[in-house]
């Protein structure tokens, strides 16, 4: 019975967690402050950008991470691919974009981040 109880309990938490506590990551406005995205342990920091529609940006790329796997950033939807040098900032330029989500990962897709064009 007790373990019975203990499991609604759980439930429950978990029920509220997703429905109200749990956010996906935050996304950071490049149009407001300038943005440098960290490449290091499998993951773009900050990975959800906003960017201004209909105007080229250039974003900052720092890889701190010396796999390979790390070494390159793909914008499939702007044919955009550049290679990332180890601890050294890297620009880069994105055409003039129309307002929508648009992907941007390595090239095995293990580090991945999200444009938001608005
Ligand atoms: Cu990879």
């Amino acid at each position: 019975m007790m373990i019975i109880n203990l499991f609604g309990l759980v439930l429950i938490a978990l029920i509220i967690w997703w429905f109200w506590l749990y956010k996906p990551a935050k996304a950071i406005d490049s149009t407001m402050e300038s943005v440098t995205v960290i490449v290091n342990n499998g993951v773009y920091d900050p990975s959800r950008i906003i960017v201004a529609k209909g105007k080229e940006t250039t974003l900052n790329f720092l890889r701190k991470d010396g796999s390979p796997c790390a070494a390159t950033v793909i914008f499939p939807d702007f044919e955009v691919s550049e290679e990332l040098p180890v601890d050294e900032n890297k620009a880069i330029e994105l055409p003039s974009m129309a307002p929508g989500q648009y992907p941007f990962h390595c090239p095995m897709k293990m580090y991945s981040g999200t444009l938001i064009v608005e």
